[in-house]
Formats: C-alpha cells, structure tokens, sequence
C-alpha cells in the first residue's frame, strides 16, 4: 500500500492528500511531527528517506518521492480516472501556472523553517514575522484572486476541480491560521467553500488527521 509521510498542518501534505482521496487510493499516513523534540523531519531515519527535512514523502513499494507537484503528478498518470487537469493544452497550462503562483510563489517563503530562521537568527520579533506572513500571502492571494476572476466558476477553472484547487484549499487553511483576512477576495472564498463541500476535501482536512491535535 501506498505510504504518505506528512504532518496534519503541513498544506504540501494535505495537497497530496486530497489528491488521494479524490482518486480513492488507499494510503497508510505515517505523521512526521514538525514541531515536536525540534521537528522530526530532522531525525536520521527520516531524512535518509528524505534529505530535504520536509513533508511529505511518499512510498510506493521501492519509489520514494518527495515534492507534492511531483508526487501529484505521479498519482494523476498512475491512476488518471479522475482527471487533475483539463484536456485542453492552453487550459492544462493555465492550471499549472496558477498552481505553481502558489506552491512556488506563496508556500516556499512563509514555510515553518523560515519563519524559525527570521525569529532565531534574524531576530525579528514575533509581531515582524507575523507582518512577513501576513504581507506575502497578502501579495499572493491578491495575483490568484485577480486570476480567478476570469477563470474560475465552481472551481478554480470553470466547473472542473484540478490540481489548482489542490493548492488554493490548503494555502488558504494556512492563510487563515495565521489572520488574514480574505472576505475581500470574493472568487478564492466562492471556490474554497465548494471545494471543502465535497468528501475528498473534508477527509484530507487538517482537523480529520490522526496526528491532528
Ligand atoms: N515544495 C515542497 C514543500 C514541502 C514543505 O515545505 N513542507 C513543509 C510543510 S508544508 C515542511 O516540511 N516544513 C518543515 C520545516 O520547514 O522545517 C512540496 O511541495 O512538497
């Protein structure tokens, strides 16, 4: 069986897996503690597993995968029935740029390690790190709102869900942990409610993940 190594916050997981359960695969997750004793993404059983000391990996019999675009890719061609993206090449594009405007544009600089790495080395102060959060989400979400306003129906692209509304759903979990505030963006907000309506979205949530505290 397909193994998932991911922690219930981490919004690189929880992308992979909604992309599971809107597949239907079975998976065993395995919860890699990110905060815990120092991070176990740290430990040396996990980062012979994988180097890069982040989530989520995943194990299919002797591939060991990490990166959740990757990995989401891997799923969608190994089990293409539920289709991640459109047929259409310009609109499959489309998808892609909008889904990397948030796992390459948004995730990277807000995640956990550099939040620590402003506070202990940089010493900014608790109040600055939440201005950093808080200003780059802002930029982002302002980009995918303005996108979202030409493309998006029930989902991000008209009315099928694809790989951009698995990265939209989990950065705005992440938005709303750390305060801000999105009732102005009409579209994300239209688009993220529908998603989190359907099973798949609801069994990947954070608060339904046996690590969840
Ligand atoms: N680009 C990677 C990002 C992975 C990533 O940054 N994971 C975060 C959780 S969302 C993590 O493990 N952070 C641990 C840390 O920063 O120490 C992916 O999409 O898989």
């Amino acid at each position: 069986m397909i193994k998932l190594y991911g922690y219930w916050r981490s919004s690189a997981a929880y992308r992979v897996r909604i992309a599971l359960h809107l597949k239907e695969i079975d998976f065993e997750s395995i919860s890699v503690h990110l905060v815990k004793n120092g991070g176990e993404q740290h430990t040396e059983e996990y980062s012979a597993l994988n180097p890069s000391h982040l989530v989520p990996t995943l194990v299919d019999g002797d591939l060991v995968l990490n990166q959740s675009v990757a990995i989401i890719d891997y799923l969608d061609n190994l089990f293409p029935d539920v289709a991640l993206y459109p047929d259409d090449l310009a609109l499959k594009a489309k998808v892609q740029a909008l889904s990397l405007d948030i796992a390459c544009e948004m995730h990277p600089i807000n995640n956990l390690r550099v939040q620590q790495y402003l506070v202990k080395e940089l010493n900014v102060t608790e109040q600055e790190k939440m201005d950093w959060v808080q200003h780059w989400m802002k930029t982002g979400f302002a980009s995918i709102e303005a996108q979202l306003v030409k493309t998006s129906g029930q989902y991000c692209f008209a009315d099928q869900i694809t790989f951009a509304d698995i990265c939209l759903v989990p950065q705005v979990y992440n938005a709303k942990r750390f305060g801000v505030d999105l009732s102005l963006l009409p579209n994300i907000c239209r688009v993220v409610s529908n998603c989190q309506s359907l099973i798949a979205f609801e069994k990947a949530h954070p608060d339904n993940q046996i690590d969840a505290q």
